[in-house]
């Protein structure tokens, strides 16, 4: 009867029609007559809510039949986009869909344009999270993601008449989230705060008591695999409050209060400097609480040996957010397993793996021992625990000079532990350590855990490095500067095996099939494969390389670049009410607003370009080409030079697209409200995307694949991934300027005590600043701590690398001036992208990392 009664997927037009009216209907409470857009795209989407559950279910069957090793990915931020399109290319029913909604009268184009942007996080931390999932999925591996259901997604960007960033919230659950299941089934109790006292046994266990207990909520989103049945799970976590309600706060008004405050979360980082550090550290506990809980009970379901757990279980923290899943773990398995320090450390060392994605100091994760200490003070103890017998080598090294905090060995229990534990097998390696590196106190004081200082600070990275099996960079040369900067000690004490490289990948059924989808047509054609071949095994892009001698087929690419910057330009006037010319040069900036990307180099280009078009008589300025510069992205809200950067870039945009002179050679936009969406109509009609930290400062990026996969090239430093797509497409195909990383120290070094005014050492950069400061584009003095940024002390080294920028955008000209040649380079880039997506990168995860194996759906499932 139950096997009568499972419904199976809707493939044809006439299930697929019936599905969506019979939704309207009873889902949505409408009818035909009074349904719009939004309610059709209600209607579509749980039409294929319905569609991606049955693979979901017998996915979710086939991994409790086979009992795999699962990964799981543990990511503060999911930067999802749009769903309904990919779900509908990833289950084949995209034509299908398309049949049945004109059948009942309506649009898909209009219909998947109501979605809104599920936007849980800032930038390309949690796109590449995003493409992670899509990637497991679409290689059958067993891999969970686990997050936070925020209230609010990362903020709305609005520009004021000024041309300064304005930020308004982004409720992106008012209309309903049709893409997710509540599971009000699957909650777990989370405590903050009360009292953790030892049992003095010297077992090093404790019983954490009192404080504040919240539920758990559990909402699973489906993410489908492209062409195969496996369908993964993301499950993100809400908040409840355990206990009824605080009437007090309730009628006092605060109602959010009155649930708790916890309940409002929100996406975007920078949300935390109004709401408070304490709410952030909260959210990445009790997201790492329930996640662990529940990947806890479905291991305890196996019924295996708790030393087994790293056998079926892998963890990957996505950079520090996560890495109280350390303590966690150890918490639960000798506090409530009743396991061994010892016997608890091995598995938790080995359960767990840490990716870095950034080497900037200001963004490497501290917390304050006070605050960790007031919310988790179990995981403080521990975390002591962990880095104690360190301490405690210091201390009898630096014959008791050490200044402890009195928190550390609060009680007796606490230090009679840390000396349990120095005679224990544990502390050969930290006494391995003195004896590595004798009397070097220095090197102790770098590895510890625990900076010291006013308040003394947690070290999320070096947690997540000591507490993880294996830890990765996400590019070959930001790998290289985990491995000699900020980790080196560790690699020097452990071994560089521990240590390793994956590049970033980006999904190329959103990134070119979905997004470009006349592009992704006509490689089918030119491969003579099914899409889904070269979709699933990118290197055969590969074949494409013969094609660049092709005229005819230079011809319909160079067409859909064309179509690309038209369907831009529509979107823009529409959006926006402003006519792009699209003849021009396409160029491209889009990221979040900081000063290691460099958008300050880009506009001061170019303002230099625009100087140096007003200087032409008519006659010049007729061979030059036309170019349109579009910049997009938003800046932290607290962020002064950022922002700064935004409203200069506003500014130039009102003078020169006003001018006469030079509007019908040189155009600027800032497109406002960066998203996942935006993008995908930006990318695909970009010539040329500009990549420019400074050397050594971007981790990896991903956009700069993104753009090269749609046949984009590249203009950037030697800097992250872009190192390895010109490794990849040539770097005849590639546009390189700046100084080199292992020069970077040296010239800030210079500087500091060398300084040469920015007159002599940079004359036309000089010249730019000074046009800005006399006013030419409005708002006098408004800019001068943004320019001065570039005048004293240049940290981000925008005057040693402006000349070189100059020479390379003058060699983008004269490479777009061959325009045959120019489309063979943006087929040749195209075809030689393989390696980038992140299918690849899921692999190496999989195989050299987690120990995962792919688990195909069997027809029994
Ligand atoms: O690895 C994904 C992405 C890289 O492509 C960028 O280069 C890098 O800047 C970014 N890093 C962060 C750091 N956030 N934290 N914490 O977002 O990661």
């Amino acid at each position: 009867v139950w096997k009568a009664g499972m419904r199976s997927l809707d493939k044809d037009v006439e299930s697929i029609t019936k599905s969506f009216v019979n939704h309207v209907q009873t889902s949505l409470a409408r009818q035909a007559h009074n349904l719009d857009d939004l309610g059709a795209y209600q209607a579509a989407a749980l039409s294929v809510r319905d569609n991606l559950l049955v693979n979901w279910n017998k996915t979710q069957l086939q991994y409790m039949r086979k009992s795999p090793k699962r990964a799981y990915y543990l990511s503060l931020e999911f930067l999802m986009g749009r769903t309904l399109d990919n779900a509908l290319l990833n289950l084949g029913l995209k034509d299908e869909y398309k049949d049945g909604v004109r059948l009942l009268g309506f649009n898909i184009e209009d219909i998947l344009e109501q979605e809104r942007d599920a936007a849980l996080g800032n930038g390309g931390l949690g796109r590449l999270a995003a493409c992670y999932l899509d990637s497991s999925a679409s290689q059958e591996l067993p891999l969970w993601g686990y997050g936070l259901r925020y209230k609010y997604g990362i903020f709305k960007q609005l520009i004021s008449p000024e041309g300064n960033q304005l930020e308004a919230p982004d409720p992106w659950l008012e209309h309903q989230n049709p893409w997710e299941l509540p599971r009000l089934d699957v909650a777990y109790e989370v405590r903050f705060y009360g009292r953790a006292e030892r049992l003095g046994d010297g077992s090093g266990r404790a019983l954490w008591t009192g404080g504040q207990e919240v539920l758990a909520i559990a909402y699973d989103v489906m993410i489908p695999g492209y062409n195969t049945a496996t369908t993964n799970n993301l499950r993100l976590w809400e908040s409840k409050p355990k206990r009824g309600f605080d009437l007090n706060s309730f009628n006092a008004g605060n109602y959010e209060g009155a649930l708790s405050r916890f309940v409002v979360l929100f996406a975007d980082f920078f949300a935390y400097r109004t709401f408070g550090k304490e709410l952030r550290l909260k959210q990445q506990y009790f997201w790492t609480a329930a996640s662990l809980s529940d990947i806890l009970r479905r291991f305890k379901n196996l019924n295996k040996p708790m030393s087994e757990f790293p056998e079926f279980v892998a963890i990957q923290l996505n950079d520090t957010h996560p890495t109280l899943a350390i303590p966690e773990l150890m918490r639960i398995l000798i506090d409530e397993e009743d396991l061994h320090w010892d016997a608890a450390w091995k598995i938790v060392t080995n359960t767990f793996f840490y990716t870095n994605h950034t080497v900037l100091p200001e963004a490497l994760e501290k917390w304050s021992v006070p605050l960790v200490e007031h919310v988790l003070p179990r995981h403080m103890q521990i975390i002591y625990d962990i880095v104690g017998p360190i301490y405690f080598c210091t201390l009898i090294i630096l014959h008791l000079t050490c200044q402890l905090d009195r928190t550390c060995f609060s009680s007796k229990a606490s230090v009679s532990f840390i000396y349990a534990r120095l005679c224990a097998l544990t502390m050969i390696k930290t006494v391995a350590v003195e004896k590595k590196f004798p009397g070097d106190r220095e090197r102790l004081a770098r590895m510890s855990l625990i900076e010291e200082g006013q308040p003394k600070q947690v070290r999320m990275a070096h947690l997540a490095c000591v507490g993880s099996r294996k830890v990765n960079g996400v590019a070959e040369l930001h790998s290289d500067l985990v491995r000699t900067t900020i980790l080196k000690d560790f690699v020097e004490f452990e071994g560089i095996s521990k240590f390793g490289n994956v590049t970033n990948g980006i999904t190329p059924r959103r990134w070119l099939d979905q997004c470009n989808p006349e592009l992704s047509a006509l490689i089918t054609k030119a491969l003579k494969l099914e899409k889904s071949v070269w979709l699933k095994d990118l290197t055969k892009l590969e074949g494409l390389l013969p094609f660049a001698e092709n005229k005819a087929f230079r011809k319909e690419w160079a067409g859909i670049k064309q179509r690309n910057k038209e369907r831009l330009a529509h979107y823009i006037e529409t959006t926006l009410g402003l006519t792009i010319n699209t003849k021009a040069l396409f160029d491209v900036q889009i990221k979040r607003l900081h000063e290691y990307k460099r958008q300050t180099l880009n506009i001061l280009g170019v303002i230099h370009r625009y100087l140096t078009l007003k200087n032409m008589t008519p006659a010049q300025r007729k061979k030059v080409n036309n170019r349109v510069v579009f910049f997009a992205g938003k800046a932290a809200p607290g962020y002064y030079i950022a922002k700064l950067t935004i409203r200069l870039i506003v500014n130039v945009a009102r003078t020169i697209n006003a001018d006469p002179d030079t509007r019908d050679y040189l155009t600027l936009y800032f497109l406002p409200d960066y998203s996942v969406s935006l993008a995908e109509v930006l990318i695909p009609a970009s010539d040329i995307s500009q990549h420019i930290s400074t050397a050594g400062t971007e981790a990896s990026g991903t956009s700069n694949m993104k753009f090269c996969l749609n046949g984009g090239l590249l203009l950037g430093t030697v800097d992250g991934a872009n190192i390895e797509i010109a490794e990849e497409v040539g770097e005849s195909n590639v546009f390189f300027f700046g100084h080199l990383t292992p020069a970077v120290e040296d010239l800030r070094y210079q500087h500091l005590y060398h300084h040469i005014p920015i007159e002599k050492k940079c004359p036309a950069l000089a010249h730019v600043l000074n046009q800005v400061s006399l006013g030419l584009f409005g708002d006098n003095e408004v800019y001068e701590p943004l320019l001065n940024t570039i005048r004293q002390g240049d940290y981000y080294l925008l005057s040693d690398d402006f000349d070189s920028y100059i020479a390379a955008l003058a060699m983008v000209d004269e490479a777009y001036s061959d325009t045959e040649e120019w489309i063979k380079k943006s087929i040749r880039t195209t075809a030689k992208m393989g390696k980038f997506s992140s299918d690849r990168a899921i692999n190496e995860y999989a195989e050299s990392y987690w120990n995962i194996e792919a688990t195909p759906i069997t027809p029994h499932s």
